[in-house]
């Protein structure tokens, strides 16, 4: 027997500094479950693992915003993020979290060998202080221009526009996020990692190494980096949260939280060894271990250039063997965002829909962001639900169960001989476990998907073409043939969904009467069945075997459970756009005599027109009770001509006309913002004739 492949498989670190929402799974934990519950089909050693970030500047942040500690708020999310993650069937190994002490030992030590070997550079300079808070301002703590994109919100240590990884006094026209002040540079001592020391290791590893099997995005950041050059980067901080640096000089400082952060999958393992009573190290030291991270975009470069030349540095680690980042899920056209609640969390969903944890994990890989962003939509996720899941895969086994029963008691038949099309499906069923894992080999989930879900067609169309329930009149060993095969398709459905649709595998092999463990044989009294019995095989479930009772696995959504979803999105964006807008400040003042100058009355459009060529610009016919006279408008944006014929605004009518875009503009229709940005209409509350005076 071959000895199992072993699989150290890992899954970015959620910050503990909120609940997780569908961004967070469809990024990182749903694919990299996919691909662990994948390889424990295949008879791999697989090691899923993964933990909360509890330090580095949001969970400070965050405690500083709800007044509470940052052990307190670690301590909420961590075990509401845990909740979730278990209850949509992530199947970690374990997870863990970085303030445990197993993970304080780890990084103290892993620093400390480094410090001793004289892997780091001492440097004392200056960084950047904000003198009102009395702190350092590193990473989160400062916003500025990012030197490389010119994004203006990018944070200290990284841009989120363009992914660069850069040091704090690189920033542009830096502000404190603390106090808003422009800092001033203090002297304090910190540690480096040169990674120019890595930078033609790192270039040889990955760009000449793995140029043909990692994803292109990631190639191409990682390039990217490269050929701009690598820098000493820091990898201690002047701050109170976080793991103290174990050094002589150390004192008051802390490690970098992408410092310590990856080491958490080494002491997650650890842990897990500790518990289970096993090894960790060759998890993470034997050459034959295949190391793989999960991530989003955001991460790339710490898992790709840092982390890496960190192990590296260390000695004794194996490296990653691929780092399958994906690209970012929107929601409905905007970007997901903690702080706006624009976000699906997940424990609001299961209170919304319960039981149906498959529903969205088999949107959200439908929908992967694996090449390039993606949105998720509320009426996708209900197509989904009720023109794939309800109406291929459910309906295909509720016929083959409810059928069963009706004809035989819910026996497998014995069937007769096969007809040229029964052989041709039975072929082609064979071939499903290897087409499913090609794409999944290649981190290609929705492909994988879509191929499983391909099988659920096979079945369908089978049943439809041969109709059992039309033959039974005429032919009824004919149908016990087809149950057969039908039944077959249906089993190894129930093996190969398992990686994607965890619950309705374990339901589905519930309703087949067969064993729902993946370690232990299936109900069948054959060999074991694994991923690959589906194509060795030639009975998956035998004649005989008492099947139980049909279940729905899929139900339909509902065009009103939809809405109530789209307004509680509503409903966020309207409480954001109210903490948003700001008010300006007061214009100088003036005196009364310069108020009646301005003549400002009411009138009535009677004709709109866009002006040709231009985006925002109408022209206007106004009554404005003295005449009737042309306005050019900049408000096209906010209005179509033919909706606002008819209505009454409000006219500055002797401001001296001006000629825009050749269109003689007789006076200026007064307007206001609206918080989602567009332009209102001032109206009078009650109707008032043309020409009356605002005064
Ligand atoms: N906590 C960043 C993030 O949530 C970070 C990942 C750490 S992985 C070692 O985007
Ligand atoms: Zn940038």
């Amino acid at each position: 027997m071959n000895t199992p492949k072993r699989y150290t498989i890992t899954a970015a670190l959620p910050y503990t500094n909120g609940p997780v929402h569908i961004g967070h799974l469809a990024g990182v934990y749903v694919p990299a479950d996919i691909y662990a519950r994948y390889q424990r089909l295949q008879g791999s050693d697989v090691l899923y693992i993964c933990g909360s970030d509890e330090h580095g500047v949001p969970i400070t942040i965050k405690a500083k915003k709800e007044g509470i500690s940052p052990q307190q708020v670690v301590d909420k999310y961590h075990e509401m993020i845990k909740k979730s993650f278990a209850e949509f069937g992530i199947s970690f190994d374990n997870y863990s979290r970085t303030t445990a002490k197993v993970h304080h030992d780890t990084a103290s030590d892993f620093f400390k060998k480094l410090y001793e070997d004289g892997k780091f550079i001492e440097e004392t300079n200056e960084q950047l202080y904000d003198a009102e808070a009395n702190q350092f301002l590193a990473d989160r703590f400062v916003v500025g221009t990012c030197p490389k994109c010119g994004f203006e919100e990018s944070y200290g240590d990284q841009c989120e526009n363009c992914g660069t990884s850069h040091n704090a006094t690189d920033l542009i026209n830096p502000k404190s996020a603390i106090t808003g002040n422009t800092p001033t540079l203090k002297e304090t001592k910190h540690w480096f990692l040169p990674l120019d020391q890595y930078q033609d290791w790192l270039r040889t590893w990955i760009v000449e190494g793995h140029a043909n099997d990692w994803k292109p995005n990631v190639l191409g950041q990682v390039k990217s980096w490269l050929d701009d050059g690598l820098r000493p980067r820091a990898v201690t901080r002047d701050l109170d949260w976080g793991i103290p640096v174990p050094v002589e000089g150390g004192e008051g400082k802390v490690l970098y939280v992408w410092f310590d952060a990856p080491i958490g999958y080494i002491s997650s393992t650890k842990e897990w060894a500790e518990r289970t009573g096993k090894d960790w190290e060759p998890y993470w030291k034997d050459e034959d271990t295949k190391l793989l991270h999960f991530i989003g975009k955001d991460n790339i470069v710490f898992h790709c250039i840092i982390f890496p030349s960190m192990l590296k540095a260390e000695g004794s680690y194996i490296l990653p063997e691929n780092v399958p980042a994906n690209e970012f899920l929107n929601l409905e056209g905007n970007k997901l965002s903690t702080s706006k609640n624009w976000a699906v969390w997940l424990h609001e969903y299961l209170e919304d829909f319960p039981g149906k944890q498959d529903v969205l994990r088999y949107t959200l890989t439908a929908n992967a962001p694996e090449t390039k962003d993606n949105d998720f939509t509320w009426k996708d996720f209900q197509a989904r639900n009720n023109n794939e899941l309800v109406a291929i895969f459910g309906n295909f086994i509720n016929r083959v169960v409810v059928l069963t029963h009706k004809y035989y008691n819910g026996i497998v038949p014995s069937p007769n001989a096969f007809s040229e099309v029964d052989e041709d499906t039975l072929m082609m069923l064979k071939k499903y476990p290897q087409i499913i894992s090609k794409s999944i080999e290649r981190y290609r989930f929705r492909e994988a998907q879509n191929e499983l879900m391909n099988l659920a067609r096979m079945g369908n169309k089978y049943l439809a073409d041969e109709e059992p329930w039309k033959v039974i009149k005429q032919d009824e060993e004919r149908v016990k043939t087809i149950m057969f095969v039908a039944l077959q398709i249906a089993t190894a459905l129930s093996i190969l969904s398992e990686p994607f649709l965890p619950f309705t595998s374990n339901k589905l092999k519930g309703m087949l009467n067969v064993s729902s463990s993946t370690s232990t044989p299936l109900g069948t009294g054959s060999e074991e069945m694994s991923w690959n019995s589906v194509s060795k095989e030639n009975v998956l479930l035998k004649s005989g075997h008492q099947i139980d009772k049909a279940e729905l696995l899929f139900a339909k959504i509902e065009d009103a459970e939809i809405q109530i979803q789209l307004e509680k999105l509503t409903a966020s964006k309207k409480a954001n756009e109210l903490e948003n807008q700001s008010v300006e400040p007061q214009k100088e003042t003036i005196e009364f005599d310069d108020f009646t100058k301005l003549d400002i009355r009411i009138g009535t459009i009677l004709e709109a027109v866009k002006v040709a060529k231009t985006k925002k610009l109408l022209q206007l016919k106004v009554d404005v009770g003295i005449d009737i006279r042309t306005i050019v408008s900049g408000i096209a944006e906010s209005f179509s001509p033919e909706d606002i014929i008819g209505k009454q605004v409000t006219v500055l009518t002797n401001l001296a006309p001006r000629t825009i875009r050749g269109v003689e503009s007789q006076g200026m229709i007064l307007m206001c913002d609206t918080p989602d940005g567009k332009l209102a209409f001032v109206e009078p509350d009650a109707n008032v004739v043309n020409g009356g005076r605002i005064s």
